[in-house]
């Protein structure tokens, strides 16, 4: 036999499947006539991975450099080679004139291969002869390339360094040297072995004096590293090319095999590092939970957060979604944050990493503060001194009842003993009843009001 709380269950899911099937005919009804659909959910509503688009982080950021051309105005001679016959042909850097001025923001402008734009250091700079790029890239991106072309020769060494905590603390990732050890003491060429994929190599590879002019230098951040077609799988290689900044310093440049024979004047004016691209090639990093990065309202980059993940690389779950630990998406597993089961009676919750596991890695959330008398886990049971009225769902706020309706309960049922010992149990075919004062009408809308009382409160 079926109670009426078990009817009463029985048309609430019924109620909540019709709603649920015409919200997701709505929804997709609505996907299909105007906005595209959200990359971070399947055409069922499901969350699935995504990713921002590939990017040139630097395009159009500042640079910092420590050396330009042009205040006070010098010349520069730029060296070509013609049949053994080598030629300087020479200029005016002028930061002053725009139209002889060579300024960093020339690194990271439209590449236009037909009108090239170089920014150029000071020339003929003494040794240790650093000079340092710097850029910020604003949040944290994943790398997949820097490269550099380059308006002068490329240098004989240079070092390209990231930093992830916003310029604090730097780390190498790559050197190039024709002479490795002796400029940063590592090895040339060093194999990389699933031991040390975090490591910046030595290569004395595009470091060659020549072409003169044009020569790229593009360093590729997971080349070579053997964890790179599991990267998924690899927080160590997921870490490696994670980057907020990016600097490069050239230690050294050619100068052209004439340092000792050569000390003139318009060999010195030679010596520039001169660049006109500057790429930072990758993705904002928001670990598969966001398909863009947007402004926040302070004007920072920031990922555009779904699966109920929270911050600048949704990087957290949002709060009350701690049912289980937060986890980057994989191409497979979307690994969206989940909430916390509270049925409707709290606002906060706290992840247990023991009750996780011992509930087979599927819900480890702690409801905090249940409010509406209710206790637990989940707050699915009545806090002590309340008992649980069996007419309402769980979730219903009233799904406790406290002391005093327990009071008004008893007091109720008296009366309507009282009512039944007076004989005015019949409300519809008798109509009087002997009361103290005699034989009178019964009162059956106060005998209703009563019952209605009763079914409130009991
Ligand atoms: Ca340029």
């Amino acid at each position: 036999l079926l109670t009426r709380s078990d009817l009463w269950l029985i048309l609430l899911t019924v109620c909540a499947c019709s709603r649920r099937a015409l919200g997701g005919y709505g929804l997709s009804m609505f996907a299909a006539q105007s906005s595209p659909p959200d990359p971070c959910y399947d055409e069922n509503g499901n969350p699935r991975r995504c990713i921002p688009d590939f990017v040139n982080a630097a395009f159009g950021k500042d640079v910092r450099v420590s050396s330009t051309c042009g205040n006070p105005a010098t010349r520069y001679c730029v060296v070509s080679e013609k049949d053994e016959e080598r030629s300087r042909d020479c200029h005016t850097c002028d930061a002053s004139d725009p139209k002889k001025s060579h300024p960093a923001a020339y690194l990271t402008d439209l590449n236009n291969p037909h009108n090239l734009t170089c920014w150029r250091s000071e020339t003929y700079l003494q040794a240790p002869q650093n000079v340092t790029l710097t850029l910020s890239l604003g949040k944290k991106f994943e790398v997949t390339y820097v490269s550099l072309q380059f308006c002068s020769p490329r240098p004989e060494s240079m070092t390209i360094f990231k930093s992830m905590d916003y310029g604090k603390s730097w780390m190498p990732f790559q050197f190039y040297s024709t002479q490795c050890k002796k400029m940063y003491n590592r090895q040339n060429r060093a194999v990389i072995t699933k031991q040390n994929e975090q490591e910046a190599v030595c290569t004395d590879s595009h470091t060659d004096m020549h072409p003169l002019t044009g020569g790229l230098i593009a360093f590729s951040t997971l080349d070579g590293r053997p964890s790179a077609h599991d990267f998924d799988n690899s927080p160590v290689l997921q870490d490696w090319v994670t980057a907020t900044d990016i600097k490069v310093i050239f230690s050294r440049l050619h100068t052209f095999g004439d340092e000792n024979e050569d000390d003139s004047e318009l060999a010195r004016d030679s010596y520039a590092y001169a660049v006109s691209d500057l790429q930072v090639g990758g993705r904002c990093k928001c670990n598969g939970h966001a398909s863009k990065c947007v402004k926040d309202r302070e004007g920072n980059l920031v990922c555009e957060c779904k699966h109920n993940t929270a911050g600048p690389e949704c990087d957290r779950c949002k709060p009350f979604h701690y049912d289980r630990p937060w986890q980057r998406a994989t191409a497979r597993e979307a690994n969206e944050c989940v909430a916390c089961h509270c049925n409707l009676h709290a606002r906060r919750c706290r992840f247990n990493m023991e009750l996780y596991k011992l509930s087979g890695r599927r819900s480890g959330g702690v409801c905090l503060n249940c409010r509406h008398n209710t206790a637990g886990r989940h707050c699915h049971y009545c806090k002590e001194g309340y008992y649980r009225d069996m007419t309402k769902s769980i979730s219903h706020r009233r799904a406790c009842k406290g002391n005093s309706a327990h009071t008004l309960c008893t007091f109720i049922s008296i009366i309507i003993h009282r009512l039944t010992r007076l004989k005015c149990v019949d409300l519809i075919f008798n109509y009087s009843f002997n009361s103290l004062w005699g034989k009178r009408p019964c009162n059956y809308k106060a005998v209703l009001s009563i019952l209605s009382l009763k079914a409130s409160f009991c």
